[in-house]
């Protein structure tokens, strides 16, 4: 097996030590170097070499990319090409990211910074980039045909701006528009405050959330897909691959999310309240924030929210749409619950010897069940906790409070202590009296026969009204 310098590159983390890393053969050259990575796993903030200092962001299951100086300009170098990206253990898909992954790595910087940003394409069709939130010149937006020309195949074109406020922002392509996102081409871009001690927070998460149609078995997005997929995911991974939101209890916490899927996302998290300090458009006036528990995101839009860590726990965070915390195996399925399908199942048995007849009881056995796949696939739901399954698949993860956690110490710390007395118990006690032949419970009246009928309304509309 050969490795190319890229792979070299990859596995010796060498992408991770930030501008220092370019070697210095990358330095006399006139573009920069472009780090790829090579699989799933989360890489530590990276801090800055120079400039303000800032609190770098955690990509979850993702990275951010390294830059050099140049002349007074951050330079930094994406190129657009089709990767493969692990979206949970057992399953992989073949899309089109940036620098070895979907989404690319994320653009870290400073207000006030001059960025340029150079874009090669190693896809097999044009393509451009445009930078979502950004004040920049019109030519500079990446509309393809509209503000520049697209970037062909093998070409490299040149960003060129001053990041002229902080914020949250993201990255991805205006050219074949629906194929393009729809194959995972994305990516995170946050500029941080000039002065160090505004919006200072101690974790800073990011993602970006994304929506496949890979049927199972198969490897690429249908990238025709309007609403119907059927995978969720957060950077390009699904629950159980996406890494916890790991949190020292007592910092103060910033999660950013994007959406660049074609619906929108109510994102729920468990044992908080918080506050939307900021959007895409900027950061929210203190005067204007109010509580929530829920952030519901429009799609195309960026909120990024703030809390206190004060309560530990293994605290869930997911998506409220409850199709959207189930993995492939959940699409049309029917509901069977209250069905008797045993009849059934002896029939189908003289022909499908190993049928199972699943969901009259609703469906949460599939959690439990190890159960044949085809190949490339994932159960619709699946993950342990310590209880037992977790019957989510998809758009879910777990914010992990923990005292005493080194500060930039993002490690899973395992499954959270309940202090004794703190979990939900099994009553032992006398089981709870029959039901009372009085009140809601009484066995119901007739329906007395009133001699009305349900009729077919004959004549125009609205007659049987
Ligand atoms: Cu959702």
């Amino acid at each position: 097996m050969t490795l190319s310098r890229r792979d070299v590159m990859a596995a010796s983390g060498l992408v991770l030590l930030g501008a220092s890393a370019v070697s210095g053969r990358a330095q006399a050259q006139a573009i920069p170097e472009a780090p790829t990575m090579g699989d799933a796993k989360m890489r530590p903030p990276l801090r800055p070499t120079s400039g303000p200092d800032y609190q770098p962001v955690v990509t979850l299951n993702g990275w951010t990319l390294p830059w050099r100086m140049k002349d007074g300009w951050k330079e930094f170098h994406l190129v657009a090409e089709p990767v493969v990206r692990e979206m949970a253990p057992g399953m992989v898909a073949h899309l089109w990211g940036y620098n070895g992954q979907s989404p690319g790595p994320t653009i870290e910087a400073v207000e006030g910074d001059k960025v340029r940003i150079f874009v090669t394409n190693r896809l097999p069709e044009h393509t451009t980039i445009h930078w979502h939130g950004q004040l920049l010149p019109c030519g500079m937006d990446g509309v393809g045909g509209l503000t520049q020309p697209h970037i062909r195949p093998g070409q490299t074109f040149v960003y060129e701006f001053v990041l002229q406020k902080s914020g949250t922002f993201m990255y991805h392509p205006h050219a074949d528009e629906m194929v393009q996102m729809a194959m995972g081409m994305m990516g995170f871009f946050v500029v941080h405050p000039r002065d160090p001690k505004l919006h200072r927070v101690d974790r800073d998460f990011v993602f970006l959330l994304n929506a496949y149609d890979i049927r199972p078995g198969a490897y690429v997005p249908q990238a025709n897909t309007m609403l119907d997929f059927n995978l969720w995911a957060w950077n390009s991974r699904v629950f159980p691959g996406i890494d916890p939101l790991v949190v020292r209890q007592g910092d103060r916490v910033r999660v950013r999310v994007g959406n660049l899927t074609m619906t929108n996302h109510p994102i729920h998290m468990h044992g908080y309240d918080f506050e939307v300090t900021c959007t895409d458009g900027g950061w929210v006036r203190p005067e204007a924030r109010w509580p929530e528990v829920t952030i519901d995101l429009p799609v195309g839009a960026m909120r990024a929210y703030e809390f206190v860590a004060d309560y530990p726990g293994d605290w869930a965070i997911h998506c409220h749409k409850s199709h959207h915390t189930m993995n492939a195996m959940g699409h049309d399925v029917k509901n069977y619950i209250g069905v008797d399908k045993r009849e059934f199942t002896k029939k189908m048995r003289r022909l499908v010897p190993d049928y199972m007849a699943m969901g009259s009881a609703g469906m949460a056995d599939m959690g439990e069940m190890e159960m044949p796949l085809p190949d490339n696939t994932l159960p619709m739901m699946s993950g342990f906790g310590q209880f037992g399954p977790v019957e989510m698949g998809g758009m879910f993860s777990v914010v992990k409070v923990r005292e005493g956690l080194a500060a930039n110490d993002y490690a899973d710390p395992g499954h959270y202590k309940h202090p004794p007395g703190t979990v939900a118990y099994e009553w032992k006690g006398a089981p709870p009296p029959a039901p009372a032949a009085t009140g809601s419970s009484a066995p119901r009246a007739p329906v007395p026969n009133t001699g009305l009928r349900a009729v077919k309304p004959s004549g125009g509309h609205g007659q049987h009204r």
